[in-house]
């Protein structure tokens, strides 16, 4: 692995996402009660032993780089590092284009390190990977170009770039986002996604981004551009490595196919959710697969008052409380806390996210809500109950999960 550069590409805007992205990064987007979203691709590189790790960034990146660098140097070991690499401007004043153009601009990373394979993977999906595991199958085949995939039912095809392989694995056609999505022969309903995850040998990496930085015509993008070509060119050797295939240790069978584009509040909202069942389909606790980040040091979570008398108790059932969280007095059901969250007495919250230190006041009712960074929620607040009352106030999702932005203020 030491012969292996790993790019992120963490610049996506996530403009599904808002208001969650609104001055952050999708990567940067908090998740699980102390985590980023961006924690789970570099947990898996990490894990997987992989050691020199360039993220990619560009939209909105403060909070992302900010991150990156307090919680995720590698110091101990000169080669060994994961820098935040913002965007270089290289072209003149104008950011990046297209994720492909990230790699251009970037090249000098490349040449400068003399990988014999680049690891080109995305930064905004929850996933656990043995990456070892795809490098083999890679250099097994002795591919240029490995995609990782995984099947989706047909009507989410649309989202992804979708492949046809023959029985080698061998790449046959690619489509970026198509219109109708072309089914998995013998399995009616499905189709294959890329990941968007690439192993690439370095000279065909280095070879296509360069010709398509000097195709006028083109938008710099993997999917449409770099994997569509490859794929249509047929010079080189293309492969998909299939995700079901990996095995993390201490995983389960569910697990195991656990990939999520957390892309829509929605299926941010529903990936928060599956990881706070007594058998989550995402488990946070796997000690063999420790997913890392920063934190700071905050004191445990606190759980006061317990009077049933006044029905005054201080209780979570089914959640998760980060640290520096203190419950006085109210009940939490089906919700994941993020650090230094303050629920007073009578309050209860059930099926909502809270970010960092928000403040729930007493008697307040929350349901199926996202609470941004450091919402005050006065006392009696009720969201999640009046469906008309919270569209007057709040964006709400397809499916009803209501979202409190950052630096909203309720009226006194
Ligand atoms: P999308 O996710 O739609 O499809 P894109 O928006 O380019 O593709 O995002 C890919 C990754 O690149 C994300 O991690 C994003 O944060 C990052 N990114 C985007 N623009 C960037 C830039 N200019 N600089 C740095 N990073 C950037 C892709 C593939 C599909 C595949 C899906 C799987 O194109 O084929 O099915 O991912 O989610
Ligand atoms: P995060 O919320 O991801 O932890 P920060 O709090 O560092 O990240 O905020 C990310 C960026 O957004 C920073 O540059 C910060 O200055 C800016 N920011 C934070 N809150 C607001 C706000 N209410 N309005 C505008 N910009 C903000």
């Amino acid at each position: 692995m030491n012969d292996v550069l790993v790019m992120i590409l963490a610049g996506g805007e996530g403009k599904r996402l808002r208001p969650l992205t609104l001055d952050r990064a999708k990567p940067a987007v908090p998740f699980g009660g102390r985590y980023r979203i961006i924690d789970l691709v570099l947990s898996n590189f990490v894990n997987s032993g992989f050691y020199k790790i360039k993220v990619l960034t560009q939209y909105k990146s403060d909070s992302l780089i900010n991150h990156i660098s307090r919680g995720w140097h590698l110091a101990q070991f000169i080669d060994h590092y994961i820098d935040a690499v913002p965007a270089q401007q290289r072209r003149g004043p104008q950011w990046f284009q297209g994720s492909a153009d990230a790699i251009y601009q970037n090249l000098n990373l490349i040449y400068d390190e003399e990988p014999n394979d680049v690891c080109v993977f995305g930064g905004d999906n929850i996933y656990k990977m043995d990456v070892r595991q795809m490098l083999d199958f890679h250099r097994k085949k002795d591919a240029d170009l490995t995609v990782a995939a995984i099947p989706v039912p047909v009507e989410q095809g649309r989202a992804f770039g979708i492949l046809e392989i023959d029985r080698d694995h061998r790449i046959i056609g690619f489509a970026e986002k198509p219109e109708e999505p072309r089914e998995i022969p013998g399995r009616p309903g499905w189709c294959l996604a890329s990941m968007g995850n690439y192993i690439f040998k370095t000279p065909s990496l280095v070879e296509e981004i360069i010709r398509d930085a000097h195709d006028e015509g083109s938008a710099h993008d993997f999917g449409k551009n770099i994997i569509t070509n490859m794929v249509r060119s047929g010079h080189q050797a293309t492969f998909v490595y299939d995700f079901s295939t990996n095995d993390v240790p201490g995983q389960s069978e569910r697990e195991r196919s656990y990939w999520r584009d957390v892309g829509t509040i929605d299926a941010y909202w529903e990936s928060s959710m599956d990881l706070i069942s007594v058998a989550p389909e995402f488990d946070l606790y796997n000690r063999r697969w420790p997913i890392r980040t920063y934190y700071q040091h905050y004191p445990p979570a606190k759980f006061v008052h317990d009077d049933p008398a006044t029905n005054r108790v201080g209780q979570a059932i089914n959640s998760i409380v980060a640290e520096g969280c203190i419950v006085s007095g109210g009940t939490i059901r089906n919700s994941v806390l993020f650090q230094r969250v303050r629920v007073n007495s009578y309050s209860s919250i059930e099926d909502s996210v809270l970010f960092e230190q928000v403040e729930v006041g007493r008697r307040a009712r929350i349901r199926k809500a996202i609470i941004e960074k450091g919402v005050v929620i006065p006392p009696d607040t009720v969201i999640g109950f009046d469906e008309e009352q919270d569209r007057a106030r709040f964006p709400i999702s397809d499916r009803g999960v209501v979202v409190v932005p950052k630096g909203y203020e309720f009226e006194a």
